[in-house]
């Protein structure tokens, strides 16, 4: 059974005695402002305006007693009789937090929340948390380098108090989760995260009086792939199997668009755009005439910083890097010159092509979109590698 605390709040001005709510000031007097939460074993009061006693029905004699953050010693006092607790108050704004529990600790108010390197690096930044009368929300910037990660979130047990913690990290689905009351809860999530992502992790359900968050640590699993690229007219077309961005088979996850023209100097006249919805795909069906390794490039256009997609050949990962190839911003999206074209090639940063293995005949080719990024999609080619 929970205990319920009978809390009845009144406040003083000038002798005469106002109940907080409901009713007007006396004639010729200035009110007070009062507001006041309270849970099994703790009150909090705001009062604001003229110096006030403010006298708090809490049955029992309090532990400790707060004024705007520093414990009174004295200033304030418990009625047997009464069953009240009276503080005198200044003119002004004041916070009064009043403990009836056995050795109590005031009420946090802010903390850092790390985001420690599950590696023994120097980690990833931290979150500042901020407590209120629903529980914390903290928030920060990620500070590592663009990939995959694994998160691992461990809070203590939430004892009486029904509490869920929700996290969002820009890009990424929200993971929300339950705490148990009666043991730690570890929440493993994988998240992709782009350097400066958002990252905010919340507990409601209650006030809480300290950090329930006891740790958030992360291991990076993947690196995004940054692909090498060229300007799209030093690309020589000729060689290899062209497959035009406008001509795919399928798609999904969003609502694809072809330009029809509308961008500036497209092969074929047209290209795919609207392509940025986390989880979009494209297809296209290509057709190999020699089975033997081939290099990818796609030529793309696009005003956002990083554009991550995963490429698969028919339903499959080619290589593990494939999974997060990173294109980047060529200075807009190609409706104003032709010259923001770029021509990505699936290899590593150093330059060295990823080779594709692929047989003789038709394949499917599949770009997904990884967070949210944008990318206009003109052609892909297939080169084979001597
Ligand atoms: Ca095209």
């Amino acid at each position: 059974m929970m205990r319920r605390l009978l809390c009845t709040v009144w406040v003083s001005v000038a002798a005469l005695w106002l109940p907080i709510a409901g009713l007007p000031a006396a004639d010729g007097l200035q009110s007070n402002a009062v507001s006041a939460s309270f849970d099994d074993d703790w009150v909090v009061v705001n009062v604001r305006g003229p110096a006030c006693e403010l006298e708090v029905r809490t049955d029992k004699k309090p532990t400790a007693l707060w004024l705007d953050g520093a414990k009174l010693e004295e200033g304030w006092s418990f009625s047997d009789e009464s069953r009240m607790t009276r503080v005198r108050l200044a003119e002004g704004v004041h916070e009064i937090e009043i403990a009836l529990l056995p050795n109590p600790k005031r009420a946090i108010k802010e903390a850092d929340i790390p985001l420690t390197d599950a590696g023994g690096g120097q980690g990833f930044g931290t979150l500042k948390a901020f407590f209120g009368v629903n529980g914390m929300r903290a928030s920060g910037v990620f500070s590592g380098e663009a990939g995959k990660y694994d998160l691992s979130v461990k809070c203590m047990p939430s004892g009486r108090k029904n509490l869920t913690v929700s996290l969002a990290a820009e890009g990424n689905p929200t993971a929300t989760w339950d705490l148990d009351r009666a043991k730690e809860t570890e929440k493993r999530i994988t998240l992709l995260l782009s350097p400066d992502a958002k990252l905010t992790l919340a507990v409601g359900g209650a006030r809480l009086r300290t950090n329930p968050v006891l740790g958030v640590s992360m291991k990076q699993v993947a690196a995004f792939t940054a692909l090498p690229h060229l300007p799209a007219d030093q690309v020589k077309t000729g060689e290899g199997v062209l497959v035009e961005g406008e001509a795919f088979s399928a798609s999904g996850g969003g609502e694809l668009k072809r330009s029809g023209g509308g961008h500036k100097g497209a092969h074929g006249n047209d290209n795919v755009y609207s392509f940025g919805a986390p989880g979009q795909w494209i297809e296209w069906k290509v057709s190999v005439p020699k089975a033997g390794k081939y290099r990818l490039i796609v030529v793309g256009a696009t005003d956002h910083a990083r554009p991550i997609r995963r490429l698969e050949i028919d339903g499959k990962l080619p290589c593990p890097a494939c999974e997060l190839l990173q294109f980047c911003s060529t200075g807009g999206w190609a409706r104003r010159t032709a010259k923001e074209w770029w021509a990505f090639r699936v290899a590593d940063p150093s330059g060295k092509d990823i080779p594709l293995e692929l047989g003789a005949g038709e394949h499917t080719l599949r770009l997904t979109v990884v967070l949210d990024h944008h990318l206009n999609v003109d052609y892909l080619l297939l080169q084979p590698i001597e």
